[in-house]
């Protein structure tokens, strides 16, 4: 049976066009128009940071947090969409100035712990195992300002706390080499994997890939993705697109390398991505030119490119290919997948 793939992606995906030159272009809509958003467009699971579930999580008490996760949890049944994941955000808070978790002031790490933990709570309540840790700002500016070392430590004891907080939920870190910082401590998928054997129950600790961060690392995403499957850890995944060594983009997918965006389908059909229950997540932004009329078109497009693209793999004719690898005719083999991609 071919596989069928579940579609998400996070409230974030309706940026408002706000970069370090200029403000926002587009105005700020609230949650519920979002999720009415991600209705209309069919997608089935939405991802959530901790402070998309629970506005304002640092002023409000445990209690209060609970409350508020249930009510959120019984408008997504109410739509039928499911929470992928939730992710603490700990890259916004004056706490979390000089790293989260790798923080030089225990307080703070203390509190990158403690908002951890009340991630899990309103994951449990949100009914997902999936908690994803997007390490912002785990790294220097000045690589003389911490110790690399124990900042890895710092990370795996942060880990073993959450594993032994909640003996269900599952962690996938998103690496990213750098942006916002100058270097992160775990830049790459094979990072993410090493340090899953530091804690205390490696196989609760897997991987998120997202495209345009291998992009910004020098490595290929379809590689990445096929590294991470051959371990059983893909646990979720952010394809988009990145014009080589920039800012970060977030484009939508295969809008920089049509190629590339192929390769990774390919790999995730060869390695039935999905038969688990993965979703196919979105990580992708309007452009900053985007008019508020045309503010689903990144989500929609990125959907339908990784939809044809789906059609291309399946119809790509493996058997011509075998036969030009036993003929070492990479030449041939190079031209059939332009002109396979070419073909209306
Ligand atoms: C930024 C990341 C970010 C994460 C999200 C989930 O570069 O891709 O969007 O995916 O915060 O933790
Ligand atoms: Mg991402």
């Amino acid at each position: 049976m071919p596989q069928k793939y579940q579609f998400c992606f996070g409230p974030w995906n309706f940026s408002e066009g706000s970069d370090p030159y200029g403000p926002i272009t587009r105005q700020p809509q609230t949650f519920d128009w979002k999720l009415a958003q991600l209705k209309k467009l069919g997608f089935d699971a939405m991802m959530f940071h901790d402070d998309d579930a629970v506005p304002d999580i640092d002023n409000k008490s445990e209690a209060q947090i609970l409350k508020e996760a249930r009510e959120l949890k019984k408008k997504l049944d109410g739509e039928g969409i499911a929470a992928e994941m939730v992710a603490p955000r700990l890259w916004f808070s004056p706490n979390t100035i000089d790293g989260a978790y790798t923080s030089n002031n225990p307080k703070h790490r203390q509190y990158a712990i403690d908002r951890s933990l009340r991630t899990i709570d309103i994951a449990r309540v949100l009914d997902t195992d999936l908690i994803v840790l997007w390490l912002a700002r785990e790294g220097t500016y000045v690589r003389e300002s911490k110790n690399a070392r124990r900042s890895v430590e710092y990370i795996a004891q942060a880990i073993d706390k959450m594993l032994a907080y909640d003996k269900k939920i599952r962690i996938a870190i998103e690496p990213k080499p750098n942006e916002p910082m100058d270097h992160a401590y775990v830049p790459t998928i094979g990072h993410v994997l090493a340090l899953a054997h530091l804690t205390r129950d490696p196989k609760r600790v897997g991987a998120l890939i997202e495209s345009a961060h291998c992009i910004l690392a020098g490595l290929d995403a379809s590689d990445e993705i096929a590294f991470a499957m051959a371990f059983n850890k893909l646990w979720s995944l952010h394809l988009n697109d990145q014009n080589g060594l920039k800012y970060d983009q977030d484009k939508p997918f295969g809008s920089a390398n049509l190629r590339s965006a192929f390769d990774q389908v390919r790999v995730l059909e060869q390695n039935k991505f999905g038969s688990r229950g993965e979703y196919v997540n979105f990580d992708v932004h309007p452009f900053r030119t985007t008019k508020p009329e045309h503010w689903l078109a990144h989500l929609d497009n990125s959907r339908r490119t990784f939809l044809k693209l789906v059609d291309k793999v399946r119809s790509f004719n493996e058997a011509k290919a075998s036969q030009m690898i036993a003929d070492r005719n990479y030449q041939a083999l190079d031209q059939y997948v332009i002109e396979h991609l070419l073909k209306g």
